[in-house]
């Protein structure tokens, strides 16, 4: 159970007072939808179940036309191409050979560099957490082509919110982004996930259950972590993370693992089931690299921590 103070509501939200330039984003929604919450309010599903599901989109083209009108889209190959086209189908799509060698050496360069130098450090036991802030070289890579794909795909103009950088396998347990990076209405993110070496059984390559976008979006309501007007929930990540297992069972979805080759991308939907397979041969790396995004027509939001997300 977590512990009193970290489920504080009052704690985040005064860190966030400090925050109105990175907060700022949600106040169009906000007053669109008639919710009465300053920028640094804390924010969850709870807030929005009396809306329709779609409250304050605006109407977005058929995928197939977004996509043959970004030319990014068109510079890929066929098999890309077809990837893509199948993305509200399937949940993901796969971008063979996206980067170059060249372009993925220069950004493993570029990480060892970061880290010789401590510019960046471990968070998370396994975690290089937001390398482009300090990388142009990264950030270029996040940028781009692969940000305007993902606009193409969400229908909306995207905001690259997150890099993290992996030197070994995540082994981290099958999880929805939608619980960690959420948005009202649902599924305004998605996240490019690029193998920066070649990916083995033995190397904890990513794994994801095709198709398991279209399952419901299980947020705090559904394991009982809604907490109170001045709390938090109480539930550890653990039981989320039990919760999505017994989910994925019951659905009966085979789970499919992603040997990439190096400079391969990897688009998973907001609510594609998804994590990484155990690193069994630790004499190897597993170099990857992912990039969340947020849909700037969404309200972007922390569900677990009941936050509002800092963008830029
Ligand atoms: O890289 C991996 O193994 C999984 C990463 C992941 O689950 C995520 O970034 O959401």
């Amino acid at each position: 159970m977590l512990s009193f103070l970290r489920r504080l509501k009052l704690s985040y939200a005064t860190y966030n007072v400090f925050q109105h330039r990175k907060l700022v984003h949600n106040l169009p929604l906000y007053a669109k939808l008639g919710l009465k919450k300053q920028y640094f309010s804390p924010i969850s599903s709870r807030d929005f179940a009396h809306l329709p599901l779609d409250a304050g989109l605006p109407p977005v083209l058929p995928l197939a036309e977004r996509l043959a009108n970004t030319p990014a889209f068109q510079a890929l190959s066929a098999a890309g191409r077809a990837s893509l086209l199948a993305f509200e189908e399937n949940g993901f799509a796969v971008l063979p050979g996206f980067f170059s060698a060249e372009t993925v050496d220069g950004i493993n360069q570029e990480l060892d560099n970061l880290i010789a130098t401590k510019q960046i450090s471990l968070r998370y036991r396994n975690k290089f957490m937001f390398a482009f802030r300090q990388s142009a070289r990264i950030r270029a890579a996040g940028e781009g082509a692969l940000r305007k794909l993902v606009a193409a795909l969400l229908g909306h103009e995207t905001t690259l919110f997150q890099s993290i950088n992996f030197l070994t396998g995540s082994e981290q347990r099958t999880h929805s982004d939608s619980i960690h990076m959420s948005t009202f209405p649902l599924g305004g993110m998605a996240a490019a996930w690029v193998a920066l070496e070649d990916i083995t059984p033995g190397n904890g390559p990513l794994h994801y259950y095709p198709g398991s976008h279209k399952l419901p979006y299980y947020l705090n309501a559904d394991y009982q972590n809604e907490g109170t007007d001045w709390l938090i929930g109480d539930k550890e990540y653990t039981e989320y993370e039990a919760y999505i297992n017994q989910k994925i069972a019951e659905a009966g979805i085979p789970k499919q693992v992603f040997l990439a080759r190096k400079g391969d991308v990897f688009i998973w939907h907001a609510n594609l089931m998804h994590g990484g397979e155990p690193h069994l041969d630790k004499a190897q790396t597993r170099k990857s690299m992912v990039f969340h995004y947020f849909s700037q027509a969404h309200i972007c939001y922390h569900e677990i921590t009941q936050r509002p997300a800092l963008l830029g």
